[in-house]
């Protein structure tokens, strides 16, 4: 194979974050930039030679030119198979599956998750190992530096290959598989979820939905899945075709983003269940007829009634959560008996847990969830998750949560974002909170006392890597808490999100409105951070 050495020098901004490296797209087309991780992700790896790579992405702007240039780096490099969705399509779990169900040595995917799309937007990528996840931070570190010393990347000499259409190609002995990205993930799919069940309660009348594919990945996989095998009415699924742009919305499922399903859900003959996913496909929003279910909240109720799904009838293994996520799954775990792990913000720290076995469902208030059949939250298991439960409980959405709040009590839960603020100010509220830190245990806000204030550090079970500065904790005498953070998804600035949460145990206090039942907890926490005060802001830019 021919192939071409080109000499570069080092960008000093490619740090991936919480999930790969996020940029605005017209940083990823400066000379040389995205050749220059691409290259610096391969010379991270050993013993590559020859393997296989899956290659992928969500579809948006500069995903087509992105993925040609990496099937040619790929093929410079060595690898010697590339399995690419159609189009260069996969979502983030379809990719994490095909990774491990061909024994992939591992995956690039082309995503900046629930960020815009579009020339003046958001792109992003990432790199999953061979357990088809998200690369641990030992990796990323080594990357980081050696993005900081290249000088050269590798491209072999060929024309684009067409995307379009199923193949089996080879060139100078590297095999080239252009499949269908829905296929293999809707084999999975069937195999955790009786399908049978859902598709008689759909057929029956008993089970309606919604499924807002927001103009993202999951289109093609909900309209077959959710359409075509179970028989959800045409239509049941919308924003169905996948967008470079995302017909200019922000794919991200939550209730101000997702307005659309939102009005459906709080409107007149709402379906029984309302969903929606975000651009790469592996997160998730559950609402029922007037209800918006919290993730934490969705992750609590999956563990209580795992046994209810064939996949995970004979019981659980254990369940984690990172550190934000609400302590409802918690009250679960402790009432079943089972392991609960504390893991911080990052698909990536569930890997290791998932891998030796110690859980089996997994999920963060970020509106993620999953489980063990892949290595990335999955936004479509989730619904199907639920679609399930519905057909055995034959009940409505609200009636399960409230059934499960009279059981377990209420984490009253809601997380505060303050998008593009600046970094200088970003970092001075952070470390003012720091330096509070050993002065906070004792002290008293009204009915609320500090139990323990610390910056969160998690040692991971099973490699014993340690992870620090993992975000800021206050816990009350009550239970209850207050987290400051700063995303490490955001392209502009600093987002700082503060994570609320209270817990009501009694049954006469669980349909409070969770802005006014934590208002108390929010004014503390302006107190503490002064967060409005030194960015000038009157009010958080998304409320969640
Ligand atoms: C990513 C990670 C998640 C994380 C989320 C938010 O999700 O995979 O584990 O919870 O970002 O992270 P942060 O609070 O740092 O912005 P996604 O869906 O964006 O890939």
């Amino acid at each position: 194979m021919q192939t071409k050495t080109y000499n570069t020098a080092p960008y000093d901004d490619q740090k991936p974050g919480t999930s790969g490296l996020r940029k605005k797209v017209k940083v990823f087309q400066q000379p040389g930039y995205l050749e220059n991780f691409v290259q610096s992700v391969f010379n991270s790896l050993a013993d590559f030679q020859g393997k296989t790579l899956v290659l992928g992405g969500d579809g948006r702007y500069f995903n087509r030119q992105a993925i040609q240039i990496i099937i040619k780096m790929a093929a410079a490099n060595g690898f010697g198979e590339l399995i690419i969705g159609r189009g260069g399509l996969l979502s983030t779990p379809a990719a994490s599956n095909l990774i491990r169900k061909y024994h992939a040595f591992g995956g690039i995917i082309l995503s900046a998750s629930h960020n815009p799309g579009g020339p003046d937007e958001d792109f992003g990528i990432k790199y999953n190992v061979g357990n088809g996840g998200p690369a641990p931070e030992k990796f990323t570190d080594a990357l980081y530096q050696n993005s900081k010393i290249i000088t050269s990347y590798l491209i072999a000499q060929f024309d684009d290959i067409d995307l379009d259409n199923d193949a089996e190609l080879e060139i100078d002995g590297l095999k080239i598989r252009v499949i269908d990205p829905v296929d293999d993930y809707a084999e999975l799919m069937a195999e955790i979820f009786d399908f049978k069940l859902i598709k008689q309660s759909i057929a029956a009348g008993l089970l309606s939905l919604r499924f807002d594919a927001m103009h993202a990945i999951t289109g093609p996989y909900a309209k077959r899945i959710l359409e075509n095998e179970l028989g959800a009415a045409p239509g049941s699924v919308f924003n169905a075709v996948p967008l470079e742009d995302f017909g200019g919305g922000h794919p991200d499922p939550n209730m101000v983003h997702a307005h659309e399903l939102t009005e459906i859900m709080f409107g007149d003959n709402p379906p029984v269940l309302g969903a929606a996913s975000d651009g790469d496909g592996d997160r998730n929003m559950i609402m029922g007829a007037n209800i918006f279910v919290t993730p934490s909240d969705s992750l609590a109720i999956m563990a209580a009634n795992a046994r209810l799904i064939p996949a995970y009838a004979k019981g659980i293994k254990g369940v984690a959560r990172s550190m934000p996520t609400s302590q409802a799954v918690d009250r679960v775990a402790a009432a079943l008996g089972l392991p609960c792990y504390e893991t911080p913000t990052g698909w990536k720290f569930f890997g290791n847990l998932l891998d030796a076995d110690k859980i089996t469902l997994c999920g963060e208030e970020s509106f993620g969830s999953g489980s063990n059949h892949v290595r990335e939250k999955d936004g479509l298991w989730a619904v199907l998750f639920w679609l399930n439960l519905l057909a055995r409980k034959r009940q409505p959405v609200e009636d399960i949560v409230h059934e499960h709040w009279q059981t377990y009590g209420r984490d009253i839960y809601c997380r505060h974002d303050y998008e593009a603020v600046d970094l200088a100010i970003a970092n001075e509220i952070i470390d003012h909170l720091r330096e509070q830190l050993d002065s906070l245990p004792g002290k008293n806000w009204g009915a609320y006392t500090v139990k323990f204030a610390d910056e969160f550090s998690y040692t991971d079970p099973v490699d014993n890597s340690v992870s620090s500065h993992q975000g800021i904790r206050i816990g009350f005498t009550d239970g209850s808490r207050i987290v400051f953070r700063m995303s490490g998804t955001g392209t502009i600035g600093a987002t700082l999100r503060i994570y609320l949460e209270k817990f009501e145990k009694n049954i006469r206090n669980h349909d409070q409105d969770a802005q006014l039942a934590l208002a108390e907890l929010i004014d503390i926490a302006e107190q503490l951070s002064r967060i409005k005060k030194l960015s000038g802001r009157t009010e958080p830019s998304v409320i969640t």
